[in-house]
């Protein structure tokens, strides 16, 4: 089965398959971890994420779902965006999104035949969602995936701090 990993540092770093963007609908940059990865990556990734289809206008990936463009001049091969929900008190369905955040790019991952992936912390840092209920969410997604899933056989939970990663860890035990 495959392995979870708890790592500590800069996402865009990381020499895997894919890393994770936590984009929003438009899909065109941000803040936070996206600014990162878009800075990182270079011009060309805004360039392909505007070839990406819009499902309705300014819309091009909707809230859980996910979509993957090259990784350019990042050491990642690809990036897997997809759009965690904005905290709202948890009462409009926020953890069944975030958890399809997981599992879309999982999916996609898989469908792409990637070994590796890296994701950060979805929806933990502008869109306010509670850092332990996510860190839950990511991990019992993953592990129900990795369980009926051959691939990714690696996937790393890679927090921008140790206290974030203090999330993960109390999952596991
Ligand atoms: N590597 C790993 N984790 C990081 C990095 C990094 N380089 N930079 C930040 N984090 P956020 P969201 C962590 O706000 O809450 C953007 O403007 C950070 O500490 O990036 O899903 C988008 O365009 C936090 O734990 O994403 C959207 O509009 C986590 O990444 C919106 O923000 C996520 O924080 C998405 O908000």
């Amino acid at each position: 089965m495959g392995e979870i990993e708890i790592q500590v540092g800069d996402i865009t770093k990381l020499a895997v398959d894919a890393i994770v963007n936590a984009a929003n609908q438009r899909m065109l940059g941000g803040g936070g971890v996206d600014g990162a990865i878009h800075r990182a990556a270079g011009r060309q990734l805004v360039e392909a994420c505007k070839q990406v289809d819009e499902v309705r206008p300014g819309v091009r990936c909707p809230t859980g779902q996910a979509r993957i463009t090259p990784g350019f001049n990042l050491p990642a091969k690809f990036v897997i965006h997809t759009v965690g929900p904005v905290w709202s008190g948890g009462g409009r369905g926020e953890a069944e999104r975030l958890a399809g955040c997981y599992q879309n790019a999982l999916q996609l991952a898989a469908e792409h035949e990637l070994t590796t992936i890296a994701f950060p912390a979805i929806s933990t840092g502008v869109y306010r969602y509670p850092k332990d209920q996510a860190a839950e969410i990511a991990v019992l997604t993953t592990r129900k995936w990795l369980k009926y899933h051959s691939l990714p056989q690696r996937v790393i939970f890679c927090c921008f701090s140790e206290a974030d990663a203090d999330f993960y860890h109390n999952q596991s035990t």
